[in-house]
């Protein structure tokens, strides 16, 4: 018999480690389908980051390498500027992406390295006992934020696609979120083109995915979808924030 579904060749077959619920594995499916359409699983190197995916390296069948928190991007600058010829990737939190390695984040993309960046939004610190992160939502709580995040102490969530846009390095920039079929679908197709602009040699690339953390946010798996879906779309608003073939 065809068989029609299966386990990704990008994948190993080491089981998740990830909570129910826990959007971190659909993600790592749908990167690790990329590699394999794209037909890039023995020239690509993905960077690990510190978080609930630190075990990342584990999970792709590809060459990975850690990094420590926050210094994904310094480290797949080195790793792709070494090696030109690679498909160099990082997969971080935001806690990762949007905090402790913000200098990292935004210089890479203003340099315009050639890498592309896949960073999962949760709203939260989640390996670490669900602290507030830079893109915790305003009145939202956390074991830092014990009565909601107040914006006049902790500031505004910082909308880190918009900003990383706007600067010239920057390719491609997207958001998308897993919470329905119809989004996972669409978060694919953005995953797929944040690699083709890295083949294609244009620059920075960079996928905003929105996902969920089920056990730092209370909820069962169920109503964290409902929680993704009422709170955070409406402040992250999903699609293609920048594309040069559009600007063509
Ligand atoms: C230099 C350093 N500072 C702090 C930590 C502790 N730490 C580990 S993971 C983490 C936050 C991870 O959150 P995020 O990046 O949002 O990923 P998630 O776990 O939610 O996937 C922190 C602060 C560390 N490991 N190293
Ligand atoms: S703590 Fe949150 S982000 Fe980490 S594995 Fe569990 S649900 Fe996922």
């Amino acid at each position: 018999m065809e068989q029609i579904a299966g386990r990704p060749n990008a994948l190993t077959d080491k089981e998740f480690h990830y909570c129910p619920g826990c959007t971190h594995g659909i993600v790592h499916r749908l990167v690790a389908e990329v590699i394999d359409e794209l037909g890039v699983q023995e020239e690509a190197i993905g960077v690990a980051p510190v978080g609930c995916a630190v075990l990342a390296y584990e999970y792709f069948d590809v060459d990975m390498h850690e990094a420590a928190h926050g210094r994904a991007p310094a480290v797949a600058t080195g790793v792709k500027r070494v090696h030109p010829d690679k498909v160099v990737f990082t997969y971080q939190g935001d806690g990762d992406f949007a905090s402790i390695g913000t200098a990292e984040s935004v210089h890479a993309a203003s340099r315009g390295e050639e890498i592309t960046a896949i960073f999962i939004n949760n709203a939260i610190y989640g390996m670490t006992g669900g602290q507030m992160a830079p893109t915790t939502l305003e009145g939202q709580k956390t074991t830092t934020s014990p009565y909601g995040r107040d914006v006049d102490h902790a500031g505004h969530p910082i909308k880190m696609s918009e900003m990383l846009a706007t600067l010239e390095g920057a390719a491609y920039v997207a958001r998308v979120s897993v919470d329905s079929p119809k989004n996972i679908k669409k978060a694919k197709k953005a995953i797929k083109k944040a690699f083709e602009v890295q083949l294609a040699g244009e620059g920075f690339a960079l996928v905003e995915v929105l996902s969920t953390c089920p056990t730092n946010w209370g909820l069962s798996p169920l109503e964290a979808i409902d929680w993704l879906q009422e709170n955070m779309l409406p402040y992250y608003p999903l699609g293609e924030i920048k594309s040069k073939e559009e600007d063509k």
